[in-house]
């Protein structure tokens, strides 16, 4: 594993574990440390998701989306700012995300990191694109049923 891995962040669509993104940017290059959601709006974009995070105006508005978190290298943080288009498809920011579950490594809930990094969609999504679970794979899910 590189040595530098000191950077979390939390993926919740094309970079979740198994898929595509996730298979050439994350898998052998990153350590999973749970399953973790954050508040935030997802809507659909095509064959990938955009989540806006809330904004002060809608404090009372109790969306979530669900992903993962992974530690990464710096090295491997410049790979997703590349894909992600960071600073205009994509804007890079800090949330605070709350764990489903944890990995072993990680016992305890204080061990794991609870402020990570996110990309937020950078543009304005259509409100009919909205995904209401907040979860990009019951999504696909729901798609391939339909
Ligand atoms: N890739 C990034 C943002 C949206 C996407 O498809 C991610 O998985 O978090």
């Amino acid at each position: 594993m590189t040595s530098n891995n000191n950077h979390y962040v939390f993926v919740y669509g094309t970079l979740r574990h198994g898929q595509g993104n996730w298979a050439w940017a994350l898998k052998n290059r990153s350590t999973m440390i749970g399953y973790a959601s954050t508040r935030g709006t997802m809507y659909t974009l095509g064959g990938f998701p955009g989540v806006i995070l809330p904004s002060i105006a809608d404090f009372m508005i109790d969306k979530v989306v669900y992903g993962e978190v992974f530690e990464v290298s710096d090295e491997v943080l410049k790979t997703l700012d590349c894909l992600e288009g960071e600073g205009s498809m994509y804007h890079r920011r800090k949330v605070l995300v709350e764990y489903q579950a944890i990995k072993k490594e990680f016992r305890s809930d204080d061990e794991a990191p609870t402020s990570v990094f996110i990309y937020e969609y950078g543009r304005t999504p259509r409100e009919h694109n909205l995904i209401p679970s907040g979860d990009w794979l019951v999504y696909l899910n729901e798609q391939r049923k339909a």
